[in-house]
Order: C-alpha cells, then structure tokens, then sequence
C-alpha cells in the first residue's frame, strides 16, 4: 500500500466511532480481544456446571440435581467447554490477534469476513442458552449429540435438542469464516523475508489448525443438518426401523445411527487437535522465550504438526471399537492411532532439549507451559492404552476415558491458554498481569488438576461410568463414594485458583504495571512494534525479516536475542535461517 494511503486509512481510523472502533471492528486485535473475553464469558459459565456437576457426584441427595437435570448440566457443560471455549479462545481469539502481528500483515484478508465471524459467535450462544427457557431445558445427549437420544423427541428433551443443533451450525459457519481468513492472511499476506519456514511455531500451530477446521468442520455440520431434519423434518438418516422407548414402540423407515457416530469423529478427532495444536505452538513459543534458547528442532516441529494434523484424519474409528466394527479394521484404526504417539513424543522430546541447559525464567507463562508439557504427556500415554481395542473394550465409557480427554484436552489446552494470556496480555493491553500472583495461580492449579483427574483412572477401571448421576445406584460401585468426594474437593480447588486468575485478570486491565514494547525480550514480529499495537500495526511500514524467530543467546550478539527484523550482518544463531 502507498504511503499516501495509508494515511488516508489511518485517518478514517480516527473518525471512527466508538461502535465502529470497538463493537462492530473489522480490526483483527479488537475482533481477537472479542472472541477471548467471551470465551471467558463462557468459561465461567461451563466451570460453574462442572462445580454442579462435581457437587451430584460428591453429595447426590444435598445437591438438589435430578437425573434429568444432571444430564442437562453434563450435555452443557462439554458442549460449552470444547466448542465455546476452548475453540473459541484459541482458534479465535489467538489466533486473530496474533497471525497478522506475527507474520507483519496490517490485518487479516478479509477484515469484514472476520466481524462476521465473530458476530455470530454470540448468536450461537444465544441460541444454545435458550435451550434453558424452552419446555423440556437443554439438552440431554451429550456433547457427542448421539442419536437415536439426540433424534426422537419421545427420548430425550424436546426444543432443547433442536436449538444445540442450530446454535452449533451458527458456530460452525463462524469457524469456517475464521479458518478461510487465517489460510489466506498466511498464504497471501506475509511481509518481506517472512518465508513459511521462518514463521514461529505459534502461526504455524493456527495455520495447520485452521486447514483441520476447514477440511473436517463441514462433516459436523452436514451432520448436524441431517440430524434436525431427523428430528424436526420428518427423515430417518439416522433412525433404526424400530426402537423401543418407555415401552413404546416407535418405527422410522429405517437408516444407522452408526453413520451418525462416524460422521461425528470425522470432524471430533481433529477437533481435539484443533484444540491442542495452537497450544503446542504457543508453548513452544513460550518456552524457548523462556529458556534464552532457540527451539529444539524447529524443523521437526513444524514437520510434526503437520504429520500429527494428517494422521488425525484417519483414526476416529478409535472412538467406536465397541460399536460391533470388523476387528480387521479396528485393527487399522489402532495403528494409525499409535502412529500419532510418534510425532506427539518428538514434541515433548524437543520442548525438553529447548529447556535443557537454558537460563530458565520462571514467569507464570513460563510455568503454564511447562505444566502443560507435563499434563499433554500424562493424558497421552492414556491415550496409548486407549487406541489399543483389547484395552479399550474394558475401559470404553467409564471414567477412564473422562480421566484421559480431561488431561490430554481440557487441562492442557487450558493451561496453553494461560500460559498464552500471561505472555501476550502486555501486548493486548500495555500493562503485564502481576506475576506474584500468577505464580500463585500456577502453584494451587496444578496440584489440584492432578488430584481432580489423577483418581478418575481408578473409577474407571472399577467400571464407574461415564454420565452416571451417582454411583449410589449400584452395589458395586457404592465404594466409590469417597474417591468421588476427594475428587469434588479438589475440582473446587482448582475451579478457585482460577478465580484467582479471572481477579488478576480484570486488576491487571487498570492497574498492571506499564509495559513497554518488548517486555520478554523476544524476536518475533509483534513484540517489535508497540504495546498495544497501532491500528494498522506497525506504524505505516510493514518490516522487513532477514531471520528466524529463535535467536536467542546467539554467541557474539549485543543482546541475548536478535528480533526477527535484524538485518544479516548481525549475528546468525543457525546459518541460513
Ligand atoms: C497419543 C495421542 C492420543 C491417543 C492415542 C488417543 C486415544 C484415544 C482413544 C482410543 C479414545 C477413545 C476412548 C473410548 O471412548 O473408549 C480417546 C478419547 C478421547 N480423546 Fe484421545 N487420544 C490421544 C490424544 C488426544 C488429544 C491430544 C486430545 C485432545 C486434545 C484427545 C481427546 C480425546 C477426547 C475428547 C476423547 C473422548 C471423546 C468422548 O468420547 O467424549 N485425545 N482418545
Ligand atoms: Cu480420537
């Protein structure tokens, strides 16, 4: 863009008005700001149900929750916590207010699809907390949204289900928007001397994330269309010829709920990746930050992703080894799952060997991610026993499986997040969070998240079952009482350090210390310009890169680091990049 209008689009920038400037922006720090403070929002909304939750398991009669209403409360919960917190504050909160500032694009390419996108993220949730206020309340099929329940009004609730279906197409379309932005703002927009293989491995980690979203999201909501028309239209995609329900018999013209638990997979297991793979990326930004090192492998990083990104495609089946599949392909979905175990433990191999030796710094980001280094490798070396069928029959459906989504997905994306909002809340607001208590946080999370999920192996293997209300209904499982009990306390535990997080949160907003552009002394493109950064980025002219993003501690160099835009005659850390 020239000079001249570049001006002219500064201009216009300040005679914007406030609704234009910071409600309905097409500015891809203000639309990231956005989608991270609702998914908070919604954070607070799904921890809250994990506490009822927690609160039935623990003292079933004083909890007040009914059969019925537990249900609701665990169909809520999940679907709020994968789909409207955890995609939504990585894929659309990081990921618009970093990709641009990182690759030194001005915005995204398409700045209105991008309000777009954001503006229907709270559209689905309208309509998904509508479900509260309709006859029968929200519904009751799980996150998975499994039919025949999910399909006939006679078995599960009744408007409920068909408003989780409408409100996940809406966030699906809102997703799709984001993904074709993000691959085009990385493909097209990239400025000077930004190749592919010098991007750091946060952009890398949104960039496979949004080629998953795109390629597999479709699945999903051509599935969530065939199960309203199943529902409300009349059609029996997914509807046996017959089921029987309360003792009345109900017939449809026949077709497979197993078509339905396909198509889910399709999109959910890249979904988990969807979740896990911006985190990766930013903890391996955080953690060479951290150490003063380069990242260990940069190649094989990138290449991983990658890898980790195709192979998800091709082992959903592991979700499905007890629905009656041919053992010949269960077979086939247990090797390519235990193939994802190589590149997931070159990862964690190379976050080590970054942290081996380095001038560790142990801010809060720095702590969260290297907590999430250490919950990713507990939940996956679960995920081995899970993909191998033999295993899997005895402990499908039980808490086993809680114990292992809840390490590998929930707490390590979670604690990804952390670590991302503790490192770049001064570049999203000028001021840093207080890292005393971002410490504290740390220190009373961890422990807690552990002692939450660590016991639910047990439960599972002694057969407690997944979305049970009490485990008081069956003899066998009475003795579980007190594992849930110490379970509850420690859930509400951690739910309080978090807290402590939303409070430094909302103080650190007015009274943070000031921080200045590069508050870390890191080398990638966003931590070049000002904190916050101007409207068009990077004052006019976009820079110029002549270097990787992980010249940390290169020998010769005035600094222990060389950003990015540091010409060559600098020292090099590794020759060529
Ligand atoms: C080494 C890597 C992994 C392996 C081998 C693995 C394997 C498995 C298997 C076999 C199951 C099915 C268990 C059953 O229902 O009987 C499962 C469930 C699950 N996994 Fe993993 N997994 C891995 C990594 C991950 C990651 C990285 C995430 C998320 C970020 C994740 C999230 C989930 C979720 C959400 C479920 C349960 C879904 C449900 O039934 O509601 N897994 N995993
Ligand atoms: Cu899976």
């Amino acid at each position: 863009m020239p000079m001249a209008v570049v001006q002219e689009h500064l201009h216009q920038e300040q005679r914007l008005s406030f609704w234009r400037r910071y409600v309905f922006s097409m500015d891809h720090k203000v639309i990231g700001i956005q989608y991270l403070a609702t998914s908070m929002g919604m954070a607070v909304l799904g921890g809250t149900l994990a506490m009822i939750i927690r609160l039935a398991l623990g003292w079933p009669e004083a909890s007040g929750v009914t059969p019925a209403s537990y249900l609701g409360t665990v169909t809520m919960h999940g679907t709020i916590m994968v789909f409207f917190v955890l995609s939504a504050a990585l894929t659309g909160g990081f990921g618009n207010f970093l990709i641009p500032l990182q690759i030194g694009a001005r915005d995204m390419a398409y700045p209105f699809l991008n309000m777009a996108s954001y503006w229907l993220y709270p559209i689905s949730i309208a309509v998904l907390l509508a479900s509260y206020f309709v006859p029968g309340g929200p519904p009751i099929s799980g996150w998975t949204a499994y039919p025949p329940l999910s399909a006939l009004a006679q078995a599960g609730s009744g408007v409920g289900q068909v408003l989780w279906l409408v409100s996940l197409a809406i966030l699906i379309l809102a997703f799709l928007f984001g993904s074709l932005n993000y691959i085009t703002t990385i493909l097209q927009l990239r400025t000077r001397g930004m190749s592919l293989l010098r991007m750091p491995l946060t952009s890398w980690g949104l960039f496979i994330t949004s080629i998953l979203s795109l390629l597999s999201f479709p699945v999903l909501l051509a599935a969530a269309i065939m199960l309203l028309f199943d529902r409300a239209g009349g059609t029996s995609f997914f509807l046996p010829a017959s089921v029987v329900i309360n003792g009345v018999q109900v017939t449809a013209s026949g077709g497979d709920p197993l078509l339905y638990q396909h198509l889910f997979w399709f999109l959910g297991h890249p979904e988990v990746y969807i979740l896990i793979l911006p985190a990766m990326g930013m903890v391996s930004d955080i953690l060479a930050n951290n150490a003063r090192k380069p990242i260990f492998g940069y190649r094989a990083m990138v290449l991983s992703i990658a890898v980790i990104a195709f192979l998800s495609f091709l082992v959903w089946g592991h979700h499905m080894f007890v629905s009656g599949m041919h053992p010949l392909l269960g077979t086939a979905f247990m090797t390519t799952t235990l193939f994802i175990a190589i590149p997931s433990a070159i990862k964690v191999f190379n976050w080590l060997a970054t942290l081996w030796r380095g001038k560790l710094r142990f801010t809060p980001q720095m702590l969260f991610a290297i907590g999430f280094v250490s919950l990713f490798v507990t939940g996956g070396l679960t995920g081995m026993i899970l993909g191998s069928p033999a295993l899997n029959m005895y402990v499908h459906d039980t808490y086993f499986v809680v114990a292992h989504f809840h390490f590998v997905m929930g707490s390590a994306s979670l604690f990804g997040i952390f670590a991302g909002i503790y490192h770049w809340f001064p570049k999203m607001f000028g001021r840093k969070m207080n890292e005393r208590l971002g410490r504290l946080h740390f220190w009373i999370a961890l422990p807690a998240t552990y002692a939450t999920f660590f016991p639910m192996h047990f439960a599972g293997i002694g057969g407690m079952m997944r979305r049970i209300f009490s485990t008081q209904f069956y003899d066998y499982l009475a003795g579980f009482q007190g594992l849930n009990q110490f379970v509850s306390v420690a859930a509400f535990v951690m739910g309080a350090a978090h807290m402590l997080f939303l409070v430094n949160f909302v103080w650190s907003l007015r009274y943070g210390e000031r921080a200045e552009a590069n508050p870390w002394g890191a080398t990638s493109l966003e931590w070049q310009t000002s904190s916050p950064p101007p409207h068009d980025n990077f004052e006019g002219e976009t820079p110029e890169v002549h270097r990787w993003a992980y010249d940390y501690s290169v020998p010769g160099a005035d600094d222990d680091f060389v950003p990015q835009t540091e010409p060559e005659a600098a020292p090099v850390g590794v020759p060529g990049r």
